[in-house]
């Protein structure tokens, strides 16, 4: 008796925003239904999502001492979580410190987005000080702090917006403090660049995304998600005033580097 081949399931909810060939066309935006599958999507697409969040409380803990004052006259590290979408970072550090000794200020442009971040921080952290809030980065003024994390956010600003970003960052730390820059890169040479590109693929292939799911996002994204190479980030970090900066992470085109003010 012939056994059919098994098919791999995969469940289509998940990728609805990059399904049907129409979704070529349309632009990349953070609404209501990326919020739907956005956790999901995230760690399917970004190779070492996972790890790079984990890392995030050990740094924290390394470079953030209660340096700033909160409302309440204790003192507490403050730490900004700009881009936070659904708050993975801001949870991530909640999960790992008292209430007392954080404040966290988690800013997304988007609506949905910061809807459903303050629906899951205060459910699962309801005694952490944590205020989210809805805002362009590049309008918001930031207060005095320990650690900003900018976690696969400043490559959906204007390549002409960046630097005034970074510089505010800069001038908002702390000595000591650190910014933690975690991007999508290319790479200067077109044909390292292209391996680096191919292997990301077969990583969402691996991860159980349809051809028509990849074209369909790399599509949406074009002209919403500018990369630099990893190069032009270190030279933009020394030009607004870090004068320490490395990479301390990498898998394929993805990339995270800590700056010490
Ligand atoms: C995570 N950090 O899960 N101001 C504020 N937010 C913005 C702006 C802006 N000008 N532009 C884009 N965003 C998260 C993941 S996602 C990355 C970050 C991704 C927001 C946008 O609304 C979205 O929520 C986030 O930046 C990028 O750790 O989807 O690849």
């Amino acid at each position: 008796m012939s056994q059919s081949k098994p098919t791999v399931k995969h469940d289509t909810l998940f990728d609805k925003p990059f399904t049907t060939p129409l979704d070529k066309a349309s632009r990349f935006s953070f609404d209501e239904q990326v919020v739907a599958c956005f956790p999901d999507m995230i760690r399917r697409s970004v190779p070492g999502y996972g790890q790079v969040l984990a890392m995030l409380p050990v740094f924290a803990r390394r470079h953030c001492k209660y340096r700033q004052q909160a409302g309440n006259g204790q003192r507490v590290s403050r730490i900004y979580d700009l881009g936070c979408s659904l708050g993975a970072a801001s949870m991530t550090l909640a999960g790992e410190f008292e209430p007392q000794d954080l404040q966290i200020k988690a800013i997304d442009i988007s609506p949905a987005m910061t809807t459903e971040a303050t629906t899951l921080l205060s459910e699962n952290y309801p005694e952490h000080d944590i205020e989210v809030i809805t805002a362009d980065i590049r309008d918001v003024e930031l207060e005095p702090c320990d650690m900003v994390i900018l976690n696969l956010t400043l490559q959906f600003l204007p390549a002409a917006d960046r630097v005034a970003v970074l510089e505010k960052i800069y001038a908002a730390l702390s000595e000591g403090g650190i910014l933690v820059l975690t991007e999508k890169t290319h790479a200067f040479d077109e044909q390292y660049d292209a391996w680096l590109v191919e292997r990301y693929y077969d990583f969402k292939r691996a991860n159980g995304y349809t051809e028509m799911e990849i074209s369909g996002k790399r599509n949406a994204l074009e002209n919403v998600l500018i990369t630099d190479t990893l190069d032009e980030h270190h030279a933009r970090l020394s030009d607004v005033g870090f004068k320490r900066h490395l990479t301390w992470f990498q898998f394929l085109n993805f990339v995270s580097v800590v700056a010490f003010k």
